[in-house]
């Protein structure tokens, strides 16, 4: 069972996640791990932070002579900026720092912060914001990026585009897989955006954004291309895939809404528009579709086509013209907290995406076909494409 868990806060030390259950035997490019790293820090309308951050991923257990032996991988991001927290974020009652230090309250609408402090019984919201801060998400890519290795030595590759932002949103067909792969080798990444007229005007939204001191939102689609019919399944409502990668994508921080192919427009659309018609290719041997508005499930099981999901992400909650909050101690209502922060993270919250859809993939894999070595896994997944030729 493929498993792993992230820790740290976003002024600590540094992200650390360790990922189990992968087999022995997968080769780690190691700066595909970094790029994808320093992919998440980009995207215009990020905040000071990523100026000060170089995120790479040290491997410290788990990976021998450059390939995986089956045991736990542990991996740590440092924290640069902990040079900047480290009294504040001590781990040591230290009185005097303790004096220095102003906690973080109003809480701030839409932040984790009056629902943490309540939860836990706190009055700073720093000791709730530290865990719930989008920092965690570069041990997710990490991880992620992981993940992506072993789905790309069976020949499943995983990318994201960003759909919308604001209220600009990329109309028309769905764009050549082969762009939004093409967009992971953009040393800028800008907005993510596949059509260049289209992320112009994205960016005068950010732009915008800035110059009304406020933040934006936006959408994010990732895409799988490669994966085979039958992962996941319809006997168990948790088994089924959809809900799974649903999970996965919502869980991202800001993401408030998920979608697996067209299923919005799909709701308000007759039945005979929104299926996709089966055909069958004789010389390839295999089930064709002339659309993917299903995004690659029915049943919560993938068919063949293209896995599409995409993520909703909520504008940053963090604003430099706050909102009201309560006082915790008068009760009396004040402006909510300001801090640094970002004014537009779309591009980068589908970085996290991809590394969030390729674990719930890598683990449908691994949980249908199995393997102690990749060589083992890759014998199980042949003789299953076999089967489906033969279909
Ligand atoms: C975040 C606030 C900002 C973001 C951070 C998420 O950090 P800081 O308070 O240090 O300026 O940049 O995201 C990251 C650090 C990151 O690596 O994505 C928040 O409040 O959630």
């Amino acid at each position: 069972m493929l498993r792993y868990q992230t820790a740290g806060e976003s002024h600590g030390q540094g992200l650390m996640a360790i990922l189990s259950g992968l087999p022995a035997g997968l080769r780690i490019d190691f700066d595909f791990v970094n790029r994808d790293l320093r992919r998440r820090r980009g995207g215009y309308g990020r905040g000071g932070r990523m100026k000060i951050e170089s995120d790479t991923a040290q491997f410290l257990a788990g990976v021998r002579h450059g390939q995986t032996i089956g045991s736990p991988i542990a991996m740590l991001i440092a924290n640069r900026d902990w040079e900047n927290w480290k009294e504040a974020m001590a781990v040591e009652d230290r009185p005097e720092a303790r004096a220095k230090y102003k906690p973080l309250s109003p809480p701030r609408p839409g932040h984790a912060d009056l629902a943490g402090c309540l939860k836990y019984n706190f009055r700073d919201a720093r000791y709730v914001l530290e865990r719930a801060s989008a920092r965690e998400t570069a041990a997710r890519v990490a991880v992620g990026a992981v993940a992506k290795l072993f789905l790309k030595s069976l020949g499943v590759e995983v990318a994201s585009h960003v759909v919308a932002l604001g209220q600009v949103t990329i109309a028309g067909e769905p764009a050549p897989f082969e762009i939004v792969l093409a967009l992971q080798e953009r040393e800028d990444p800008v907005l993510a955006c596949v059509d260049p007229a289209v992320e112009a005007r994205m960016k005068e939204e950010v732009d915008r954004a800035i110059a009304n001191r406020d933040t934006v939102g936006g959408t994010f689609e990732v895409i799988a291309r490669g994966v085979p019919p039958g992962l996941g399944s319809c006997a168990q409502w948790d088994e089924r895939l959809d809900g799974q990668l649903a999970q996965a994508v919502m869980s991202i921080q800001a993401v408030k809404a998920v979608e697996v192919g067209s299923g919005i427009a799909n709701a308000a659309a007759a039945g005979s528009s929104v299926h996709d018609e089966i055909g069958y290719d004789r010389e390839h041997t295999h089930f064709t579709r002339k659309s993917n508005r299903a995004g690659g499930l029915e049943g919560g099981i993938t068919n063949g086509e293209d896995v599409v999901v995409r993520g909703y992400l909520k504008p940053i909650s963090t604003l430099r013209r706050p909102l009201e909050s309560v006082d915790f101690e008068s009760k009396e209502t004040v402006k909510a907290a300001y801090e640094r922060s970002d004014v537009c993270v779309v591009p980068a919250a589908g970085v996290v995406g991809e590394a969030m859809v390729a674990l719930t993939l890598a683990r449908a894999f691994l949980e249908k076909f199995g393997g102690d070595s990749m060589e083992e896994t890759r014998c199980n997944f042949l003789a299953y494409q076999e089967q489906v030729r033969r279909f």
